[in-house]
C-alpha cells in the first residue's frame, strides 16, 4: 500500500512543484496543518538530502519522481499510522492536489488517531500471548491485544472465575485455588499447550521476577518486559545505581558497597552527616527502609531493616544514601527498542502517596518546567542506554526543594499509572510494549514528541479512608462510572462484583484529562462526584479532599503532602449522603407493588387491549 503510495503521489507532482520557489509556497501554507510534515522536508533540504540549486531556485534532481520518493518514502518511515483506507481515498480523490496537499492530507489522518510510535514486520507479530495476571491490568492487556489482534490467554485462580478478565480472554486457564498468580511452572506449561508466543506479566506478581523472565527464556516464550539478566540488574539498586552513575546520572550522595555491619553503617553516617537512610539493595516501595536521625537509632535501625528486607526479599544487602527531606517522586516513563533507540514520553508526578502506596499521579508535573524537562528526561534516557534496557519502563527520581534530582531506581514493568501519559501523549503504551517484546523499531525521535494537555489520576480503591485505609470487602450493589469529556476509567468493577480479601484492593483507575491542569482537576471533581460504588467503602472521599486542598490546587505538594495538609482530618466532608435505609413496612408495600405489578403484565400477555381502547390512548398522548 505505502509502494502504492509513493508513487500515486510522485504522479501528481506538478511540473510548478519543480521549481523550488514554487514549492515553497505550497509548503508554507502545511506549516500550521501538518507541522511534522513541515518539519521533515525542512531538515531534509537543510541537510542537502533533497539538493536545492540556490542560484537558479529550482530542486538539483531533475527526476520529480526521484524527488518525490525521497520525500514521500522518509516522511512514511517517520509516520508509520497512516490508515491504507484513508490514503487511498485522498490518492484515489479526482479534485486537482498538490503533491505536498495529498501528503499533508494522508498526515493529518494519523494526527487525529492514535499515535504510534513504532512499527513492526507482520512476520514478527505475536499470534497469541498469555497473561499472568488479574483485575484491572489483566483487563487492559487484553484490550491491547485485541486492537494488536493478537490472541488471548489468559490464567486465573478460581476466585477470579466470574471477573470480566476471564470473560474477556479469547481463551481462560484455570490454575486452581488460591493465589496462585506465582505458579510459574504451571504457567509455563500453560503458555506451552495453549502455544503462546510471549507473556505479559502486568504489574505486581511475577512482573519484575528475574527467575520467571529467565525461565520464559528457557523455554523460547518471550517475556514482555526487558531480557531477565537486565531486570537482575536493576533489581538490585545498588548495581543500579553504579550503572547509571557511569552515564553521568546524577545519584544521591551514599554508599556504592553493601553495608557491612551496623558499626560500617555507622562510621559512613557520620561521614555523610545525619538524617541518612538505610535501604534493601532487593528493596522498593519502603520495604527494609529506614530513616536514621541521630547516632543512638543506627544499630536499632540497621538489624530491623537487614531482618524485614530477609523476610521479604530474601536477601537482607542493605546500603546508605543521605536522607532527602520531602523531596518530590517524579518518574520518566520510556520507551526503548532492541536496536538501541529510546525516547521519554515525560514525566509523572507521584508524590501524594501513603505508606509507599501512591494515590493520585499526574503527568506533567506542576514542579517541572521544560528546561528541567529536558535535562531529566536527558538523564533518564542515558540510564535506560547504559543499562541497555529494552521495552517501556520507567526511571524513577527524587527532585529536592533546589530543584536538585537524583535518581533512584528505574522500574522494568508497565506501572499502574501509565494512563496519564497515554492520556497526555496519544499513546497506548502496552500496545507499545508489545510491540518492542515483539522486535519492533521506533519510528520516533525525541523531537516528534509533544506533550498535550494535563492528566490527573485518582487510584480508586476499595478501603475505608476513615479508618485508616482498612481493605472493605464485599459485594459492590451498585455501579456507575462517570463518563463525558476527558474521562478515562479503568476498571473491572460492574454491579454484582465481588471484593475478594486475597489481593489488593484496588478498584479503579480514574483518568482525568483537560487542556491545562485546571480543567484536569475540574473534570477530576465533576467525575468523582459522578461516580457511584456502594456496597464496599472506597478512596473516593479522600481523593475529593486532595483536589479540594489549596496547595494542590497551586501545584504545591512533596511526599508529606498528606500529613502536612492533614488531609485526613478533611476526608469526612466529602462523604456522601448516605440513602436511608427503608423501613420494613416500607418494603414490604415495594415489594407488593412488584409483584403486583408483574402479575398484571403476565395477566395481559397474551391479553392485547382491543382497538377502542388503543384509539382511546392514542387521544390521550395526543392531548399531554
Ligand atoms: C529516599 C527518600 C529520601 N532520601 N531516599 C521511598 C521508596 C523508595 N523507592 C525510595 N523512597 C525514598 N527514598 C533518600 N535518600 C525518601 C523516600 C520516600 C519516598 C519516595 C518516593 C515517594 C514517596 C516516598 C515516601 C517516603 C519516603
Amino acid at each position: 500500500m505505502k509502494k502504492k503510495f509513493v508513487s500515486a503521489l510522485n504522479r501528481s507532482l506538478t511540473p510548478a512543484e519543480h521549481s523550488y520557489e514554487a514549492f515553497k509556497k505550497v509548503f508554507r501554507k502545511i506549516k500550521k496543518t501538518a507541522p511534522l510534515v513541515y518539519e521533515e522536508v525542512e531538515t531534509l533540504i537543510k541537510s542537502n538530502i533533497v539538493p536545492i540549486d540556490k542560484r537558479k531556485k529550482v530542486f538539483k534532481k531533475a527526476n520529480l519522481a526521484e524527488l518525490g520518493d525521497t520525500i514521500t518514502s522518509s516522511l512514511i518511515k517517520k509516520i508509520p499510522s497512516l490508515d491504507a483506507r484513508e490514503l487511498k481515498k485522498i490518492v484515489g480523490s479526482k479534485s486537482s492536489q498538490t503533491f505536498i496537499d495529498m501528503v499533508a492530507k494522508g498526515l493529518s489522518v494519523s494526527s487525529f488517531s492514535e499515535k504510534e510510535y513504532t512499527i513492526l514486520s507482520k512476520e514478527k507479530e505475536f499470534k497469541r500471548v498469555l497473561i499472568a495476571n488479574r483485575g484491572e491490568i489483566a483487563l487492559r492487556v487484553i484490550r491491547a491485544c485485541r486492537e494488536l489482534g493478537i490472541e488471548t490467554v489468559l490464567v486465573y485462580s478460581s476466585n477470579d472465575k466470574d471477573s470480566l478478565s476471564v470473560k474477556f480472554a479469547d481463551k481462560a486457564c484455570c490454575m486452581g485455588s488460591g493465589v496462585s498468580y506465582l505458579d510459574i511452572n504451571k504457567i509455563i506449561s500453560i503458555a506451552k499447550k495453549t502455544e503462546s508466543d510471549a507473556i505479559h506479566p502486568g504489574y505486581g506478581f511475577l512482573a519484575e521476577n528475574a527467575k520467571f523472565a529467565k525461565l520464559c527464556e528457557k523455554n523460547q516464550i518471550k517475556f514482555i518486559g526487558p531480557l531477565s539478566k537486565t531486570i537482575m540488574l536493576l533489581g538490585d539498586k545498588v548495581m543500579a545505581k553504579r550503572t547509571v552513575t557511569k552515564a553521568k546520572v546524577q545519584v544521591i550522595e551514599g554508599t556504592t558497597i553493601a553495608l557491612k555491619n551496623w558499626k560500617h553503617a555507622f562510621k559512613i553516617a557520620k561521614k555523610l552527616g545525619f538524617p541518612v537512610i538505610i535501604k534493601a539493595a532487593a528493596g522498593g516501595g519502603g520495604k527494609g527502609m529506614r530513616i536514621v536521625t541521630e547516632e543512638e537509632e543506627m544499630e536499632k535501625a540497621y538489624v530491623s531493616a537487614g531482618a524485614e528486607a530477609f523476610l521479604s526479599f530474601g536477601d537482607k544487602t542493605l546500603y546508605m544514601e543521605k536522607y532527602i527531606e520531602e523531596p518530590r517522586h517524579i518518574e520518566f516513563q520510556i520507551l526503548a527498542d532492541r536496536y538501541g533507540n529510546v525516547v521519554h514520553l515525560g514525566e509523572r508526578d507521584c508524590s501524594i502517596q501513603r505508606k509507599h502506596q501512591k494515590l493520585v499521579e499526574e503527568s506533567p508535573s506542576p514542579a517541572i518546567t521544560a528546561e528541567l524537562r529536558e535535562k531529566m528526561g536527558d538523564a533518564a534516557v542515558r540510564a535506560v542506554s547504559a543499562a541497555r534496557y529494552e521495552g517501556a519502563g520507567t526511571v524513577e527520581f527524587l527532585l529536592d526543594k533546589s530543584k536538585n534530582f537524583y535518581f533512584i531506581e528505574m522500574n522494568t514493568r508497565i506501572q499502574v499509572e501509565h494512563g496519564v501519559t497515554e492520556m497526555v501523549t496519544g499513546v497506548d503504551l502496552v500496545k507499545e510494549q508489545i510491540k518492542l517484546a515483539a522486535g519492533a523499531k521506533l519510528a520516533f525521535n525525541q523531537d516528534h514528541i509533544k506533550l498535550d494537555g494535563w492528566a490527573i489520576e485518582c487510584r480508586v480503591n476499595a478501603e475505608d479512608p476513615l479508618e485508616d485505609f482498612r481493605p472493605s470487602i464485599g459485594l459492590i450493589t451498585n455501579y456507575l462510572p462517570p463518563g463525558g469529556p476527558g474521562i478515562r476509567v479503568n476498571s473491572i468493577c460492574h454491579q454484582g462484583y465481588k471484593v475478594l480479601p486475597d489481593y489488593d484492593s484496588l478498584l479503579s483507575l480514574l483518568i482525568c484529562h483537560g487542556n491545562d491542569r485546571h480543567e484536569a482537576i475540574t473534570r477530576m471533581n465533576r467525575a468523582l462526584k459522578e461516580y457511584f460504588i456502594e456496597g464496599v467503602k472506597t478512596t473516593i472521599p479522600f481523593h475529593l479532599a486532595v483536589l479540594h486542598n489549596k496547595n494542590f490546587v497551586k501545584g504545591k505538594f512533596t511526599t508529606a503532602f498528606i500529613e502536612k495538609n492533614d488531609i485526613l482530618k478533611s476526608v469526612k466532608k466529602y462523604i456522601g449522603q448516605k440513602r436511608k435505609e427503608l423501613t420494613n413496612g416500607q418494603k414490604m408495600i415495594v415489594v407488593t407493588t412488584a409483584v403486583s405489578k408483574y402479575m398484571d403484565k403476565k395477566n395481559n400477555l397474551n391479553n392485547k387491549p382491543n382497538a377502542w381502547v388503543m384509539s382511546g390512548r392514542q387521544e390521550l398522548m395526543q392531548n399531554e
